[in-house]
């Protein structure tokens, strides 16, 4: 039976240890995908997606967006969360009831019940798009986990370790994917590779969006 088969094709999977503390969520957004990037549209709209500048004078290749309470920024003066958009000087979009159940649905999940986010990050990647090796250290509660949604053209994740020399696992993550990442694992490296030039979805096209919800204070 066809219709069986599909059905199940897009059910999420148990939670899989990736790192310490650390759980990929196969799936576990695809059912309101449509509505969180009808959302994500909308923030879109009030607060524009830009190339933000590294603090070493880089224009990034993934261009962000945030909502929440507070955003993610990053210029020659440093990366911080903000309360407004620098672009605008007005505060951020609040969080759609969407996102934030997802978030707190996912880190529960996960073994994280006690999470709320302040602040989510939106990634967009267009064709070539990466992500550097990194630790996320700008938030003062590192206790709290770090939710992470894919939307979109499948990508390689880079999953390192506790120092930059830790060769990383890659991991392919696709439409619906939510990572939930925390504990002994919070500050462990890891990055993006670049987007490919076939990556496709049909909801986005040859575009990868990114949510990351955060924690911070
Ligand atoms: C991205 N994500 O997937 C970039 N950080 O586009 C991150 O940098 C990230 O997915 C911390 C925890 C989960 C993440
Ligand atoms: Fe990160």
């Amino acid at each position: 039976m066809a219709g069986t088969l599909d059905l199940f094709e897009h059910e999420p999977g148990p939670p899989e240890p990736i790192a310490e503390g650390a759980y990929l969520l196969r799936g576990f957004a695809t059912d309101i995908s449509t509505q969180l990037l009808n959302d994500l549209q909308h923030i879109a709209e009030a607060a524009p997606f830009r190339h933000q500048v590294t603090p070493g004078g880089y224009s990034m290749s993934v261009a962000m967006t945030s909502c929440g309470e507070l955003g993610w920024v990053t210029d020659k003066r440093g990366y911080r969360y903000s309360p407004v958009d620098p672009q605008s000087n007005q505060p951020w979009p609040a969080l759609p009831e969407s996102f934030e159940q997802l978030a707190i649905d996912a880190a529960a999940t996960a073994g994280y019940p006690q999470f709320s986010a302040q602040s989510c990050l939106i990634n967009r990647y267009e064709t070539g798009a990466r992500m550097a090796l990194h630790q996320d250290k700008d938030e003062q509660d590192l206790t709290a986990p770090i939710v992470s949604v894919s939307l979109g053209a499948p990508i390689s994740f880079l999953f390192g370790g506790p120092t930059r020399s830790h060769q990383p696992a890659r991991v392919k993550i696709e439409h619906g994917d939510v990572l939930v990442w925390g504990g002994p694992s919070r500050l462990f490296f890891h990055g993006v590779a670049p987007l490919g030039k076939r990556a496709d979805h049909p909801l986005t096209g040859p575009v990868r969006y990114n949510l990351t919800f955060r924690k911070v204070l």
